[in-house]
This record gives structure tokens, sequence and C-alpha cells, in this order.
């Protein structure tokens, strides 16, 4: 690598004790509006960046998450539109907000993901075979968490964070250092749920990090419908560490989320980071997004976008040409996987959906079951 404008960080981190005060002082005015950034759209260093400095290893990594996990996600879309999968929810835009934060925790961190979280799952050793069974329809979630500590994704919006909630405080009880990270969106913040999982964490000092990534829709209704005020104010009202960051620099959102994550696993109570991105696409295989938003405003988000960003910053440093044309290949050969993986995915028998309802036999389900079976070897028309 050649000689470059940029300082590299003494330690492969950023300097939390710099970073904090930065951060302190974002806090105690906690209606600033423009959201924590290291890197500009332009690829450019911000002041916070220049005085901190960046981490240009830890920026090819992220940079390399996110080229695989769009290259999956643009995969999966075009398997669903052959038939190879049922549903799909594109999570391209928002790969810096998934990659940045993941990679600023520890493996044995537990994370209870929303729906539309692939890079985290990518990040965590998932395998496109594991992450597509759901979407293909042949099962009802595709991983073990006992070995990835991540959780099966909740379409039901707002109930993971709940669920996290209440690990946390086993966690406690455990007097484990495990932090908890749980993912959710704007929509979703409008859900009691959400609103009683932040109390009860604050109330209980649990060990906590709730992500929001306000990607500025919730399907066709805008985030400006369903709130009055940011919702990184409402981290100070329950009693959380509250956060905002520019949720399109992977760079700063694994910065803030390294400094939140410190501070919840030395027994601070919990973080809620609210990372400001934008869906790309549409909200699943299912929506046009034409119907309800502007070329314009896509526009405006497209020209954000996280991965050229990043490529940016790191052309800018003088990585070379080979680099990315490796990485180019790399991901093809990745598609190629992730292709053959979704193919081979073959359904369970849907006797299975009996064995997992309750813990102990049911008669209503035991006599379901026996018309599935019926039905299934052909003894009922
Ligand atoms: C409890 C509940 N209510 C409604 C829905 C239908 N629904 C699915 S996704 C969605 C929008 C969610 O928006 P947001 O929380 O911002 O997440 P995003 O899809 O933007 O990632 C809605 C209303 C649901 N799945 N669960
Ligand atoms: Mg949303």
């Amino acid at each position: 690598m050649s000689a470059h404008p940029l300082t590299l960080a003494a330690d492969p981190t950023v300097s939390t004790a710099d970073l904090g005060s930065l951060l302190a002082a974002r806090q105690d005015d906690p209606a600033s509006t423009a959201p924590f950034q290291l890197v500009d759209e332009n690829g450019d260093l911000t002041a916070a960046g220049q005085d901190l400095g960046v981490d240009l290893e830890l920026a090819q990594v992220l940079h390399t998450d996110m080229v695989l996990a769009r290259r999956l996600d643009h995969e999966a879309l075009a398997l669903q539109r052959q038939g190879e999968l049922h549903l799909w929810i594109m999570a391209w835009g928002q790969e810096a907000a998934q990659v940045g934060s993941i990679r600023a925790l520890r493996g044995d961190d537990h994370v209870f993901p929303s729906y539309r979280e692939h890079a985290v799952l990518l990040c965590r050793g998932i395998s496109p075979a594991d992450l597509l069974r759901q979407w293909r329809g042949a099962t009802h979630s595709g991983w073990d968490p006992a070995e990835s500590h991540v959780h099966i994704n909740s379409l039901v919006l707002g109930t993971q964070t709940l669920h996290a909630t209440g690990y946390a405080a086993g966690v406690r009880l455990d007097r484990s250092d495990e932090v908890v990270m749980t993912y959710f969106g704007d929509g979703a913040a409008s859900q009691g749920d959400v609103n009683e999982a932040l109390n009860w964490a604050a109330a209980g000092t649990l060990p906590v990090v709730f992500f929001c990534q306000n990607n500025q829709w919730a399907i066709s209704t805008p985030t400006a419908t369903q709130m009055r005020t940011p919702l990184h104010v409402r981290a100070a009202g329950f009693g959380l560490a509250g956060y905002h960051v520019d949720g399109n620099d992977a760079l700063a959102v694994h910065a803030v989320t390294q400094h939140a994550t410190a501070r919840v696993r030395a027994g601070e109570g919990p973080a809620l980071i609210e990372a400001q991105t934008y869906r790309l696409a549409g909200h699943s295989s299912s929506d046009d997004p034409k119907r309800y938003r502007t070329d314009d405003e896509l526009a405006g988000w497209q020209a954000k976008d996280p991965i050229t960003r990043l490529e940016r910053l790191l052309r800018n440093a003088g990585v070379s040409e080979r680099h990315f044309s490796d990485l180019e290949a790399r991901a093809d050969t990745f598609a190629v996987e992730v292709r053959e993986q979704a193919k081979a995915i073959h359904g369970e028998d849907l006797a299975v959906v009996f064995e997992h309802t309750y813990a102990e036999p049911h008669p209503v389900m035991q006599s379901e079951l026996a018309q599935h079976l019926a039905r299934r070897d052909g003894a009922v028309a």
C-alpha cells in the first residue's frame, strides 16, 4: 500500500477514550441532528475521522463483508424471481449498519435479529443454505442458534427485542459478561413490545444493545409519519445511553457500536443506537416501492451508498486495483455457491410443524397431525 493521507489508529480499533469524549459531547446535546460520521459520502474523512484516525485493515474487512452480502442479496432476489424462493427481503443499502455493528461484537455475544439482517448472519458464519432455507419455505428457521449465537428471525415486529431483554436478564443472573444485541426497524419502534423492552432493560440495568436500522420506511409508511422526535432521543427518556450514527458509514457504525458495547459489558446499562440508513430496494420481493417514493429520494440515497463510500476511501488510501478485481472474482464464486446451495435445499416433511408447537402432545394437534398424515399418504383425497 502506498503512502496515503489517512491516519491509521495506533490500536487496531478506534481509540475508545477519544471517541468517548466526542460521543459524550453529542449526548449532552441529544437533539443534535447530524448522525456521527467518520467517512463522508465521497469517501473522505470527516473532522472526527481525521481526529480519531481510521483502521484501514478494518475498512477492508467491512468492505469485503458488504460486497459479499450484497451479492447474496442480488442472487436471492433473482432466485425468487425464478421461483426458487417464495419470498425475499432485500437489505441492500443497509450493509454498513449490519456489518459495522456485528463486527464490533464478540463471537459469544447473542444476537436477536428481525428479518432483514442477512449481512449479520453471513458475518456470523451462517451458510447461504441455512440462511435461505426459510425463504424457500423448507423450514421455520435454518440455523442452530446454539452454534452461531444468532437466534431465529422474528417476523412479528419487535418481539425479538423482548426476547433479547429476557435473555439479557438471564445473562445477568449467570453473572456472565456477554452482551445481547437486538436489531429492529423504525416501524417496529412503534410497537409496544419495543418500548416495553427498552424500559425493562433500563430498569434492570440489563446488558442489551438495541440497534435500530432507521431505513426511512416501514413498507410504504415513512418514518416521519411514525414519530415526532428522533428515535435516539427516546433513549434518555427510558434511561439508556443513546447514539445516533450514519448507518451508511461502516467505520462509524463499528466505532459507535464498540463504544456502546464496552459500556454495556462493563455493567453500565443498556444502549440504544439509531443508525440512519436506507432500504434501496423494495420492502420485499412482493413490493413495488415506485408506488410510494420518488426517484429523486432514491437517487439521493444511492449517492450515499455504503459500499461505494468505503471503496472510495480505500482507493484514496492506495489500495490496489488488484484487490478490487480479486474481490469481484470472489463475489462471483460466492454467487455460484449461493445458487447451488439454494437449489439443493429440500423441504422438510410438513409433519415437523406439529412437533414444535407444544412441549407436550396436545389432542387437537394430534388430530390435525393424523389428518395431515392421512392426506400425505393418500388415504384422503
Ligand atoms: C406485529 C406486526 N405487525 C405488522 C406486521 C406487518 N409488517 C411486516 S414488515 C412491516 C414494516 C416494518 O418496518 P420497519 O420496522 O421499519 O422494518 P423494515 O421492514 O423497514 O426493515 C410491517 C408493518 C408484522 N410483521 N408484525
Ligand atoms: Mg424501516
